[in-house]
């Protein structure tokens, strides 16, 4: 070989080397900027927790985000040390689903501090400092409240002696659907709520809350309203236990809309649900995409619920997601 060719040789070979350089940190690159996001989740305590957990999972495999995934089961200071845990490990961003709305600013804070913005879903805080957080996507749970007022004043002429079976004490979802459905009874003067209990949001919470009260203060109970689905249908089975027939002799309904629920209702056990959209993977994968690239979010993303009864029901069936 010449010293000419062997030059050129040379050439070529150390252009191939440096773009095989370029080519692997390019890729070493791509593969350092898969996001990694904690989701701090309540628990596993009804259906449409479920329906939501597989929505966050299944987005983030969608979208190449590498998950870590917490059930806190239900209670919050596994959440604050999930969140913790999540801020050492250095995550891009966190995903909160806060199972009461106080005692949140201590975590955020440190959160903030480290630089990794955290979208709520589906409940909400209560805290002075809007700027803990970047974003909240949820449901309006006191119109939630108001509509299931609204529509059982309707149905029963403005006259019913209610049973209500709260969620779980402190969260966002419990506190304001009770606020709504206050507020949607008031000018009703013959609609009473005769007992009040927690349910903590679970079907066997739904049951042994009802079968105390039908023997108590709950006796003489017209319509059972219950903060989700879940505690509906423990709900149903208690009336059905006492003799009752759920849906004739008492109106139940509830809020969420799961596909059990649609069964309930078509089987004329259930006489209402307000449906609340537990689909929120894409929404929370967008809001954390515009927060770590600095865009502004609103403060809260309402999701739109509509009610669906008896009527509606085999109807609205074939199509539940969850
Ligand atoms: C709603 C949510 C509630 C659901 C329940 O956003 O937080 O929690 O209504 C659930 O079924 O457990």
């Amino acid at each position: 070989m010449n010293t000419r060719s062997f030059l050129t040789k040379l050439g070529a070979t150390s252009i191939a080397i440096a773009s095989f350089t370029v080519a692997s940190l390019i890729s070493l690159h791509a593969a350092d900027k898969k996001l990694t996001v904690g989701f701090a989740q309540v628990g596993a305590e009804s259906a449409w927790r479920t329906a939501e957990t597989e929505s966050i999972k299944s987005e983030a495999s969608k979208r190449g985000v590498n998950l870590k995934f917490s059930d806190a089961q239900g209670k919050q200071e596994n959440q604050i040390k999930a969140v913790r845990a999540f801020i050492a490990q250095g995550v891009d961003a966190i995903i909160l689903a806060p199972v009461v709305e106080t005692g949140w600013e201590p975590v955020l804070r440190e959160a903030r501090r480290a630089k990794i913005p955290v979208v709520l879903v589906d409940r909400g805080i209560k805290t002075a400092d809007e700027s803990l957080f970047a974003t909240l996507i949820a449901s309006d749970f006191v119109a939630e409240g108001r509509m299931a007022a609204e529509w059982l004043a309707k149905k029963t002429g403005g006259k019913a002696s209610i049973i209500e079976l709260q969620g779980t004490p402190g969260a966002a979802p419990a506190i304001d659907r009770k606020k709504g459905f206050e507020a949607g009874i008031k000018a009703h003067h013959e609609m009473k709520i005769i007992a009040s209990q927690s349910g903590d949001f679970r079907r066997s919470g739904g049951k042994e809350v009802t079968e105390a009260l039908l023997k108590g203060s709950g006796a003489s109970v017209t319509a059972v309203y219950a903060h989700n689905d879940d505690m509906a249908l423990g709900a149903i089975q208690a009336l059905e236990e006492a003799g009752k027939k759920p849906g004739t002799d008492v109106i139940v309904l509830s809020i969420d809309g799961v596909k059990g629920a649609f069964e309930a209702m078509v089987a004329a056990k259930l006489n209402c649900t307000v449906e609340c959209n537990p689909l929120l993977g894409p929404m929370a994968f967008d809001a954390v995409e515009k927060a770590l690239k600095g865009e502004k979010l609103p403060k809260k993303t309402v999701v739109q619920d509509r009610v669906f009864d008896s009527n509606s029901a085999a109807a609205e069936l074939p199509n539940r997601r969850y």
